[in-house]
């Protein structure tokens, strides 16, 4: 989408120097490489500059001149997205928001703060609880996601089912349009009818309408008790209605996790860590409950009040809830040294999740003979990882099947990493042709040069 002759391009280089500063525009190939590689391994692009403002005020001005220039935008937070949306695939300019660090101090009676794009989900959650609060929402790349990226995505993780995701948390948001103006909703009103909801809209954008610069948050209260336990089943269907049970009858449930026995072996096996029984078992639930009361009692009530439970290791200390938490949460980086997989986030509903757990490695292995499927997932809001292993990058085989079968049994495709470029081919399956026109409506008044991730979301 960069097509500028070299010495246009030169003075747009130039140009942006001269708005945040030479040494924040990269385009030195051994830097840009960083930002044009997603984390997946999968999508792979080229950019002329990676521009990086340090304010509003710079990401307007850097808006402004590429707007007046015709030339596209990726904005960038951690860059740990997993469907293509974050990196060049175009040859846009990359505009990281990771310099837009401002934290206000937490305001502890409105339960809320302030917080700059480019603060990690970390460090939103380490001052949080230094306030005696939290941050409702968590998931694997807390280390390295970024405010910006996760409420661009609307991000969702392992406690959804208790406090919602990203968009729950939302109630305020400065961000500048494509049109270049820019919207300042930062006053944290939870009651406020005024017509449209600019931080609903924005939050679960993709990029395509606005940049981010900063997020007013809801923070929860602080629970000090916890128990987890890791529940082994004989079947996925067992596992799956225990989770049904437990998520109508334990009122401190934080969090249901479903992991299979091939990557419970795999995380063990790459990590060097003990088994956790003394026999494998086909399927395993992580739970968690938590609350100002110790929830040890209510959490094994729960357990032993399901008669399919095979086994249980439960932990109330965070070293050893920690150590089965890795059990599910390394399961990306240890698929990841199998080969650079092909990933699949979908959500079904209840009562199709375990047809869909068990049937979807047959009909991928029908569609990719050798391919291999790793399924996991936050089971208790319907949400499961598909990922798919031995198949080259840019091989589509198997996404008409996955998704088509998601679509059959009425779940959506994405569940919380959002479409990206890698699926909105697909987006006709979650999608009716009034929500696309309405959608795409929405994009050309809010980006109405279509410079920001004009790759992304919408099938072009
Ligand atoms: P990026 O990857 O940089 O960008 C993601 C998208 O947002 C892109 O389209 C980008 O253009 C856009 N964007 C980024 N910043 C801005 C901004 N300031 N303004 C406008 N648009 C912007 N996701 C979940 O939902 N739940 C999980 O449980 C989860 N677990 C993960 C575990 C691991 C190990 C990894 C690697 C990823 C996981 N993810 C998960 C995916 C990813 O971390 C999230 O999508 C996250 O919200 C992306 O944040 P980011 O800052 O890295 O954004
Ligand atoms: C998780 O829940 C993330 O661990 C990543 O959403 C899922 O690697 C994946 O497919
Ligand atoms: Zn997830």
């Amino acid at each position: 989408m960069v097509d500028l002759p070299p010495s246009m391009l030169a003075s747009l280089v130039d140009a942006l120097a001269e708005i945040v500063g030479p040494a924040h525009v990269l385009t030195e190939a051994d830097v840009r490489a960083g930002y044009e590689l997603d984390w997946t391994g999968r999508f792979r692009g080229a950019t002329p500059a990676v521009v990086r403002p340090a304010d509003t005020a710079e990401v307007a001005a850097v808006l402004e001149l590429c707007r007046g220039q015709g030339v596209a935008i990726v904005p960038q937070g951690g860059n740990t997205g997993m469907v293509g949306g974050s990196v060049p695939l175009h040859g846009e300019i990359v505009m990281s928001l990771r310099r837009l660090r401002g934290m206000d101090p937490v305001d502890v009676a409105a339960r809320q703060v302030s917080v700059g794009a480019g603060v990690t989900v970390a460090e939103l959650q380490a001052a949080a609880s230094a306030a005696g609060l939290r941050y409702a929402v968590d998931f694997g790349a807390r280390a390295t996601a970024t405010i910006g990226g996760s409420v661009a995505t609307n991000a969702g993780g392992i406690n959804v089912l208790r406090y919602g995701g990203t968009r729950e948390q939302l109630v305020g948001i400065d961000a500048v349009l494509g049109t270049g103006d820019r919207i300042e909703r930062m006053g944290g009103l939870v009651k406020d009818n005024t017509g449209y909801h600019f931080p609903s809209l924005l939050c679960g954008s993709e990029g395509t309408l606005g940049v981010v610069t900063a997020a007013r948050l809801r923070l929860v209260n602080r629970y000090e008790l916890a128990a987890t336990a890791l529940v082994a089943f004989d079947s996925i269907a067992d596992a799956v209605d225990a989770v049904g049970v437990w998520s109508s009858t334990l009122d401190s449930l934080e969090a249901a996790e479903i992991v299979l026995d091939a990557g419970v072996r795999l995380v063990c096996e790459v990590l060097g860590l003990a088994a956790p029984f003394d026999r494998p078992w086909p399927a395993y639930v992580l739970v968690e409950a938590a609350g100002h009361d110790d929830p040890m009692d209510d959490l094994a009530d729960a357990v032993a009040g399901v008669s399919s439970v095979r086994d249980v290791a439960v932990a109330t200390d965070g070293p050893r809830r920690m150590a089965l938490w890795r059990l599910r949460e390394e399961h990306t980086a240890s698929i990841g040294t199998v080969g650079v997989p092909h990933k699949f986030d979908v959500t079904l509903p209840m009562h199709a999740l375990a047809e869909f757990l068990e049937s979807v490695p047959g009909r991928v292995a029908v569609a990719a003979p050798g391919a291999q499927t790793w399924l996991f997932g936050h089971v208790g809001d319907g949400n499961i990882h598909v990922n798919v292993t031995g198949l080259a990058p840019d091989d589509e085989r198997i996404d008409d099947v996955v998704l088509a079968y998601v679509a059959e049994l009425r779940g959506s495709i994405s569940a919380e990493h959002g479409i990206g470029t890698a699926k909105s081919r697909w987006l006709h399956l979650s999608r009716s042709a009034a929500e696309i026109s309405a959608m795409r409506a929405i994009k050309h008044a809010l980006d109405p040069d279509g410079i920001l991730n004009p790759a992304v979301l919408l099938p072009a």
